[in-house]
């Protein structure tokens, strides 16, 4: 590691844990979101990744299907423009037959995973999920199913008095192969109480990821920022995501998900419609991330919600991994997401080239299904 590039003597310091393999600390990981120096940060961030997984940036063939839009808790989730009450103007409920009609673009076969999250529907109990799953693993068994974060998993267990232990293995048994790592927000109870009075309690959240990670199921973890959050709410966060990954080794991939504050609750109340997270704060979420969480291999950066452009240098601050084609997302398109809703696949291989990087297709579980040439074609625009 060359520290000369480092100009704060904190990241200095840092710089020379990494080069010894020794941890950081919480105290660490607040000096790495105070520091200034964002290009020292990004050169530790992106030495590290480079260490772990070379050139090469992943993505997958995904495609999102958002089954129900009716929550319980619609009114609580104050940064929520997806949800709606059972009889609200807007609210829907896919039938099988819809949820298969929209899952037919995955006909072509290049779709390779669904990712599947709604809302905390009544109606939408164990036997609404085990349904859908078991018919989309009929019609396309090769589609690996990423479905329900652990709020819905909780959800489910509580309207059919069960564990959250039988639903996962019930929802197993029925074609579920991951959880995806939604409805983490931030884990801090002071900060859930003003945004997300009534979700799952952070620790909860990461009480049904453990029961995932002990019957074998992998998930993913995220967490939304640059809301009413403090850097100390994101260390402490990530601190929690690291105990787990110590006792489980079970997740894949860590997601920060910039908070956009348009056409929703708390966008209002605090006055933030029309702008969005800093640049320099998204980038430091994603070098923070894979710098404080040594025991993760993948660090996602989720293009809808920063823009491809933002998500092209990121891949210089530790990222290795970028949310892939997504068709048909509704969730952050509710909320002010002016991105395209998808990217073609030469539009993701500009975008990973133009980075200077490998561009490499995986599966769910981040095997690689096939590598692309790195050059980028003279005069490409990334995207
Ligand atoms: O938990 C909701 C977020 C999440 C807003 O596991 C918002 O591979 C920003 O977790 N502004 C769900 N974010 C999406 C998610 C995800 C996305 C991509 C990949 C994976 C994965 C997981 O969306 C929610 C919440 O944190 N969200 N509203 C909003 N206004
Ligand atoms: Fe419901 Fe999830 Fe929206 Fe909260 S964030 S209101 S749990 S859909």
């Amino acid at each position: 590691m060359d520290l000369g590039r480092v100009s704060d003597t904190a990241l200095r310091r840092m710089g020379g844990k990494l080069a010894a393999g020794e941890r950081l600390t919480t105290h660490d990981a607040l000096d790495l979101y105070r520091t200034s120096d964002l290009s020292g940060l990004g050169y530790l961030a992106d030495t590290v990744n480079r260490a772990k997984n070379g050139d090469v940036v992943t993505f997958a063939a995904n495609q999102h299907i958002n089954p129900t839009n009716v929550c319980v808790l619609r009114t609580t989730c104050t940064f929520c423009g997806y949800a709606r009450l059972p009889k609200e103007a807007g609210a829907y409920r896919y039938t099988l037959d819809q949820v298969l009609a929209e899952a037919a673009h995955a006909a072509d076969g290049l779709t390779r995973e669904f990712h599947i999250v709604g809302g905390l529907d009544m109606q939408a109990g164990l036997e609404y999920y085990q349904a859908m799953f078991r018919a989309l693993k009929s019609q396309f068994p090769h589609v690996h199913i990423k479905a329900l974060t652990a709020v819905e998993i909780a959800h489910i267990a509580r309207i059919e008095k069960m564990t959250w232990r039988d639903v996962l293995i019930a929802l197993r048994e029925a074609g579920l192969d991951t959880l995806p790592g939604g409805g983490a927000e931030t884990f801090s109870a002071a900060v859930r109480e003003q945004i997300a009075g009534k979700k799952l309690a952070g620790a909860d959240y990461i009480g049904v990821h453990r029961t995932a990670h002990e019957l074998g199921i992998r998930s993913n973890c995220t967490m939304l920022y640059g809301h009413v959050e403090t850097l100390e709410d994101r260390v402490a966060h990530l601190a929690m995501l690291r105990g787990l990954q110590d006792e489980t080794g079970g997740f894949l991939a860590y997601i920060p998900l910039a908070y956009h504050p348009d056409d929703n609750e708390l966008g209002r109340q605090l006055g933030r419609q029309g702008t969005s997270t800093q640049g320099v704060d998204d980038l430091k979420m994603v070098a923070v991330g894979r710098l404080f969480l040594d025991n993760f291999q993948h660090v996602k950066s989720h293009w809808i919600m920063v823009t491809p452009f933002l998500s092209q240098i990121a891949l210089h601050y530790g990222v290795n991994d970028i949310e892939g084609t997504v068709v048909r997302e509704k969730i952050y398109h509710a909320v002010g997401a002016h991105t395209p809703q998808g990217m073609t696949l030469d539009q993701v291989l500009a975008l990973i080239r133009g980075a200077g990087k490998q561009p490499a297709e995986r599966d769910s579980l981040y095997r690689i299904l096939r590598t692309f040439d790195a050059s980028v074609p003279p005069g490409a625009v990334p995207v």
